[in-house]
C-alpha cells in the first residue's frame, strides 16, 4: 500500500557542491531522508511511469538508504527502478548506466571523499537524465521544496532483496537488481585500446591501485587483474567497507599515504593509482613522481588522441577555476578552446553535452569526460594506461617531457578544516572587498593586476553563477584563489589555491612548496588567516 505521511521541513536541507552532505545521525533523524527524497520528486515533472537508477558508494547507511529511495519512489509512480546490486553503483557508473539505459534520472547516494561510518558523513545526490548533476536551477528548487514541504508519499511493502540479480515489482513498479560494473566495463572497452594496455602488462609493467576499501573494489577487480591480466594483489582494499576500514576515503597524499610512500620507494611498480569514496576522483603517482591532478588533466589532453574512444581529437577542454592553467597552454597548442567554469561537476554538463568540451578535469583530483556527465576515476587510471601502453615511457619521463613542451604550471591547494563558519565568511567578505583596490599594489617582487569574485556565465543556457571564489592575480601569471568548501559537514573549510607558471626552458624541477613559497606566505597575510582563523598551518596540503 502507498502511504502518504505527514511530516515538517527541515531547514538545514540545502545541496552543496555536490548534493546534500550530512552527518549519518541526521540523515538517520526520522523524516530526514525521506523528505530530502520526497523533496526532490517533487521538484521533478513527468517521470510518471519512467526509470529511476539507484545506487551509492557502500557507506554506512546506503544499504538502509536505498530502501526509503525505492519505496518513495515507487509510491511516486516512477515505473521502473534499476539498482546496482548490494546497493553498490560508483557515481560515473550510476552516470554511464542512466545514459545507457535511458533513465529519467538518478539518486546517487554519497558523501565522495568524506569519511563515513555511524559517526561518519552520508549524501544524496540528485543525477539528471543526461547522466550528470543536477544544475542549480534544479538544486535551488529541491532546497525550497525542502522548506515547506508537508507530506511524504512511500510503500509499506517489505524490503527489497538487494542481492540477487533479478526483478520484483514494488507498487506497480518493476524493481531490477543489476550487477554495477557490466555496463561500465562494456563502455571502458569502447574507449580505450584493451590489447595495448594488456600487452604492456605482459610486458613486465607493474601497477598498484588503491581503492581505499570504497566503491571501486569491484570494478578494479574486474577490469586491472581480470580483463587486463595485472597480478593478483594489484588492487588493494578493493572490498567496499560501510566506514571505509576506518580511513577517510580521499585519494591525496595525506590520506593515500601509503600508496605515496611505496611509489617512492626501491620497490615502487611503475604505476599507482586510488580512488575516492564514490570512485569519481583518481590520484595518480608514478615511481619517483607524484601527478598533480591540474598536471594530469593537461598530460591526458596532449595524448588523448593514442585512445581509440579520442582518436579524433578533442572538441574542447574545460576546468573548474581554482584548476591549474596547465591545460590551457596543451589546448592553445591545440587550437582548441579551454573553458573556466566554477567548481563542481554540474557545471561541466552543458558543455559536454553542447559537444564543446571532449575532457573537464578540476585540481580536486576529478578527471573525465563526454563519455558520461561526472568525473571518473577507474576512467582516467585506463586512460593513464593506454597513453604508458603507446608511448612506452615511464610516467615520471612523460611528465617531464611535458614540463619542457608546456612550461609548468607550479601548483598546490592548502585547505583549512573545520574553521568557525562566521570567521571564515567574514574573511571571504573582507576579501572580496578589498579585490576593489588590489590591483596595482605590489608586495615584494609580486604585483597585483586583477582581482575578483569569479563569476561564470554559462555559454550553453546562459545562467549565472556568481561568487564562485575569490582570485588574486599577478603580473606574470602567478594567482593566489580563495573560496569555502561546499562539501564539508562541520564548520567551514577554506580552499587556498596557489599557482605559478614557469615557462619551458624556466627553472621545472623546483619542489612545489619551496617553488611557492613567498605566494604562500602571501596568501596567510592577505587573508589573515591566523588573525581570523587561529590556524597557523594549513591541515591538508595538496
Ligand atoms: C570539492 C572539490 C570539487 C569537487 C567536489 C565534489 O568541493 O573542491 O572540485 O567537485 O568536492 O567532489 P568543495 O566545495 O568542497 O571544494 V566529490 O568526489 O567529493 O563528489
Ligand atoms: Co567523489
Amino acid at each position: 500500500m502507498i502511504k502518504t505521511v505527514p511530516t515538517k521541513p527541515f531547514t538545514d536541507q540545502k545541496p552543496g557542491t555536490s548534493g546534500l552532505r550530512k552527518k549519518v545521525p541526521e540523515f538517520q533523524t526520522p523524516r530526514y531522508l525521506e523528505n530530502f527524497i520526497q523533496s526532490i520528486f517533487d521538484s521533478l515533472e513527468g517521470f510518471q511511469g519512467k526509470t529511476l537508477v539507484v545506487g551509492g558508494d557502500g557507506r554506512y547507511y546506503n544499504r538502509e538508504a536505498i530502501q526509503f529511495v525505492a519505496k518513495i519512489a515507487a509510491a511516486n509512480g516512477f515505473g521502473r527502478i534499476v539498482i546496482g546490486k548490494g546497493g553498490i553503483l560508483s557515481t560515473p557508473a550510476a552516470s554511464a548506466l542512466i545514459r545507457h539505459i535511458g533513465a529519467f534520472g538518478g539518486i546517487i547516494l554519497s558523501a565522495s571523499h568524506n569519511p563515513g561510518g555511524p559517526e561518519g558523513d552520508f549524501g544524496v545526490k540528485y543525477n539528471i537524465g543526461a547522466g550528470g548533476p543536477a544544475p542549480e536551477k534544479i538544486t535551488d528548487a529541491i532546497f525550497a521544496r525542502t522548506k515547506t514541504i508537508d507530506a511524504y508519499k512511500i510503500s509499506d511493502a517489505p524490503d527489497i532483496d538487494i542481492d540477487r540479480l533479478g526483478t520484483a515489482t514494488l507498487e506497480g513498479a518493476a524493481v531490477e537488481i543489476v550487477d554495477p560494473v557490466t555496463q561500465y566495463l562494456s563502455l571502458m572497452k569502447t574507449l580505450f585500446d584493451f590489447d595495448a594496455i594488456r600487452a604492456l602488462i605482459a610486458s613486465g609493467f607493474r601497477m598498484r591501485f588503491d581503492a581505499m576499501h570504497a566503491v571501486t573494489g569491484p570494478y578494479a577487480h574486474a577490469i586491472f587483474e581480470g580483463e587486463l591480466g595485472a597480478e593478483a594483489g594489484t588492487v588493494v582494499n578493493g572490498t567496499p567497507l560501510p566506514d571505509f576500514g576506518g580511513h577517510h576515503p580521499d585519494p591525496n597524499l595525506t590520506y593515500a599515504h601509503d600508496l605515496y610512500e611505496l611509489m617512492m620507494s626501491p620497490s615502487a611498480p611503475d604505476f599507482g593509482a586510488a580512488s575516492d569514496g564514490d570512485g569519481d576522483r583518481n590520484l595518480i603517482i608514478g615511481r619517483g613522481i607524484y601527478v598533480a591532478p591540474s598536471d594530469s588533466l593537461a598530460i591526458l589532453a596532449a595524448n588523448a588522441t593514442l585512445a581509440p574512444g579520442y582518436a579524433k581529437g578533442l572538441a574542447g577542454v574545460a576546468r573548474s577555476m581554482p584548476t591549474s592553467a596547465a591545460v590551457d597552454h596543451v589546448a592553445e597548442k591545440l587550437g582548441i578552446r579551454a573553458y573556466e567554469t566554477p567548481t563542481g561537476w554540474k557545471f561541466f554538463g552543458n558543455l559536454l553535452d553542447a559537444g564543446l568540451a571532449t575532457l573537464c578535469g578540476e585540481e580536486s583530483a576529478g578527471t573525465g569526460s563526454d563519455h558520461i556527465r561526472e568525473k571518473d576515476g577507474v576512467w582516467a587510471v585506463l586512460l593513464w594506461l593506454n597513453i604508458l601502453a603507446k608511448r612506452r615511457k615511464s610516467v615520471l619521463d612523460l611528465v617531464h617531457e611535458h614540463w619542457r613542451t608546456y612550461g609548468r604550471n607550479y601548483y598546490t591547494r592548502h585547505d583549512f578544516d573545520e574553521v568557525d563558519l562566521s570567521a571564515a565568511q567574514a574573511l571571504v567578505a573582507a576579501l572580496r572587498e578589498a579585490t576593489a583596490t588590489l590591483p596595482g599594489k605590489t608586495f615584494g617582487a609580486l604585483t597585483v593586476e586583477a582581482a575578483d569574485d569569479f563569476a561564470y556565465h554559462d555559454p550553453v543556457d546562459g545562467s549565472d553563477s556568481k561568487n564562485q571564489g575569490v582570485r588574486i592575480m599577478f603580473k606574470g601569471g602567478s594567482r593566489i584563489v580563495y573560496r569555502l568548501s561546499g562539501t564539508g559537514t562541520v564548520g567551514a573549510t577554506l580552499r587556498v589555491y596557489i599557482e605559478r607558471y614557469e615557462p619551458p626552458g624556466g627553472d621545472l624541477g623546483q619542489e612545489t612548496q619551496a617553488a611557492l613559497k613567498d605566494l604562500i606566505t602571501l596568501s596567510r597575510s592577505l587573508a589573515e588567516i591566523e588573525k581570523r582563523t587561529g590556524r597557523t598551518k594549513p591541515s591538508v596540503i595538496a
